[in-house]
């Protein structure tokens, strides 16, 4: 009887024990599935690749076995410059290897976002304008086309070339070149903000009164892009059309100034377009807010920006050049050349 009890107590012993036991490997378990679903959890894995994703867009790889002329340190461009004293590349024909950087870019599955502006009568240049671009522009890479236009109906039918795509975005009538300039900025300072930032790696912003004539590709690419403007490359520096009234916040004053850069194109990563594009339209505003109005409008306050904020990449006039008709030995390839217009015509909306 004694060894009975003895027994049932040992054997309620031994269930005590396997019961906490089991309890414990329990807790145990569900511990590690809450870690292993933590980590695994769909939005960190996205995130992690997307950042892999980036961090790989930073690097430039070449493939083993792809050839291509050996780079010369002893021959090149003599009659141009083609770095600015702060170490950022100045593009110029002769001074990049496009079947090179071709090769390294076509990896990386790259969108280039493009703004296109195109108020009131302004809406005729975008046939050639689009036309040209599509011959000439990013062909061969992700291409989204961010047209603003008052005038829908008047954007023609273009046939896009292989992943390049259009979205038309209507946007209020504007007369005054005042509010076009600053509706402008204000336009690209919400857009580079906007979740449409996701959708693309790098964004040019140009005017539509252009027409492409030869390649404009990857060369162009980086986190910071100005193009050099096409009347005053060979200026001295207090001969540029900068702002020189005190009274306006374009202002720089004499004995500065590095280049001076158009406003018709200029691009970069969206994070550099949205501040530049954020504080040329804050600026603006301070200066509509005392009835000032900068010389030439955006265009000063972006000198002022790109002058304090060195660009990390520079493209020649060949990006931007005056006028097809006109030629220099330098220029060796007019990629896009504004198009003769009549202003007093185009300019009149009514
Ligand atoms: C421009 C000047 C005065 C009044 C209106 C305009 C204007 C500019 C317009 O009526 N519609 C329009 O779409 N724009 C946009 O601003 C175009 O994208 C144009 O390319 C850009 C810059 O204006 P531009 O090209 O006349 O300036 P410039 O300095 O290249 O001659
Ligand atoms: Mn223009």
């Amino acid at each position: 009887m004694k060894l009975d009890r003895i027994f049932i107590f040992f054997i309620l012993l031994l269930l005590g024990i396997l019961f906490y036991w089991v309890c414990y490997l329990g807790y145990n378990q569900e511990s590690y599935r809450k870690q292993q679903t933590q980590t695994t959890d769909p939005s960190i894995v996205k995130n992690i690749l997307m950042s892999e994703e980036k961090h790989k867009n930073l690097g430039l790889q070449s493939s083993p076995g792809f050839l291509y002329s050996q780079p010369s340190l002893l021959v090149g461009r003599t009659d141009v410059v083609s770095v600015t004293p702060w170490l950022a590349p100045i593009v110029w024909e002769g001074t990049f290897d496009s079947s090179l950087i071709d090769s390294m870019y076509k990896k990386k599955n790259i969108t280039i976002a493009t703004t296109v502006f195109a108020l009131g009568k302004y809406t005729r240049f975008l046939k050639e304008f689009l036309e040209s671009a599509e011959q000439h522009y990013f062909v061969g890479y992700r291409v989204r086309y961010y047209l603003f236009t008052d005038r829908p109906e008047e954007v023609p039918e273009i046939k896009l070339g292989e992943e390049h795509y259009l979205t038309i975005l209507k946007v209020p009538s504007m007369d005054r070149w005042q509010d076009i300039s600053m509706g402008r900025m204000e336009i690209l300072e919400k857009l580079t903000k906007s979740e449409l930032a996701s959708e693309a790696d790098y964004i040019f912003c140009l005017d539509v009164d252009a027409k492409f004539y030869g390649p404009w590709g990857v060369e162009t690419l980086g986190r910071l892009v100005a193009v050099i403007h096409p009347w005053f490359y060979g200026y001295p520096r207090d001969q540029f059309t900068y702002e020189r009234r005190p009274e306006s916040q374009a202002f720089i004053p004499a004995g500065e100034g590095d280049y001076y850069y158009t406003a018709a194109a200029f691009g970069g990563t969206f994070k550099e377009v949205h501040e530049l594009t954020k504080y040329c339209r804050e600026q603006q505003s301070i200066d509509a807010s005392k009835a000032t109005e900068a010389i030439w409008h955006d265009e000063s306050h972006l000198n002022k920006y790109l002058l304090y904020n060195k660009p990390s990449k520079l493209l020649s006039p060949e990006y931007l050049w005056r006028d097809i008709s006109m030629r220099t030995s330098q220029v060796k390839v007019i990629r896009l050349s504004h198009v003769a217009k009549n202003n007093e015509e185009v300019r009149q909306n009514a």
